[in-house]
């Protein structure tokens, strides 16, 4: 989809869910407008006993007064007619965190190494994201092999974001007992 419309996006083509679940470390992302993850965000995919799929998160933020910590997050998932294609509804385990419905796509992956994730919150009158996030998913904490870097540049290049993203550090700022997270 090189014409950059929301509705050209190519998504991963038979996805299974089952081998998507575990554990990712975002080794890139672009951001959204506003509040965000800043870093040290891994995420958790679970598929329930009923076959839904959920989400537990957690990632570095700032909010309100310079107010740094790690939130813990959550989100069950809504399967739409595209496999590839979910409908993520998402809290915080406190209520200052952000809550939201944003689309959650997969792009591409090839399970065990390496996952781009896309979510576009606004889409403009010409069909082209106003207002979107990504996240370059790794199995590994250290990043991207070499050998799929070459398909994860040309995927943002796909989603019309190269050049928007930034590394996602993993300093061990949400590992347990450094959490600054009152709960
Ligand atoms: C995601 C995948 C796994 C589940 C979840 C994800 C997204 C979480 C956020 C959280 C934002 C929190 C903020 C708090 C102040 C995509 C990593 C829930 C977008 C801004």
């Amino acid at each position: 989809a090189q014409d950059c419309q929301v509705a050209n996006i190519n998504v991963m083509q038979n996805f299974d869910k089952t081998r998507y679940a575990g554990t990712w470390y975002a080794v890139g992302k672009k951001d959204p407008e506003g509040l965000f993850l800043l870093d040290n965000i891994v995420a958790q995919i679970n598929i329930e006993e009923d076959g839904k799929m959920t989400a537990t998160a957690q990632g570095r933020v700032i909010i309100l007064n310079n107010w740094e910590m790690c939130a813990h997050m959550f989100a069950t998932f809504e399967e739409t007619a595209d496999p590839a294609k979910f409908k993520m509804k998402y809290w915080g385990a406190a209520s200052y965190l952000q809550t939201g419905n944003d689309d959650h796509w997969v792009i591409d992956t090839d399970y065990d190494n390496y996952a781009v994730h896309y979510s576009c919150r606004l889409v403009d009158a010409d069909g082209t994201c106003l207002d979107g996030y990504s996240f370059i998913f790794s199995r590994h904490p250290t990043g991207l092999r070499p050998e799929d870097q070459l398909v994860v540049l040309q995927k943002k290049t796909d989603l019309c974001l190269l050049g928007k993203y930034r590394r996602v550090a993993h300093t061990g700022f949400c590992e347990s007992g450094t959490s600054l997270d009152p709960q």
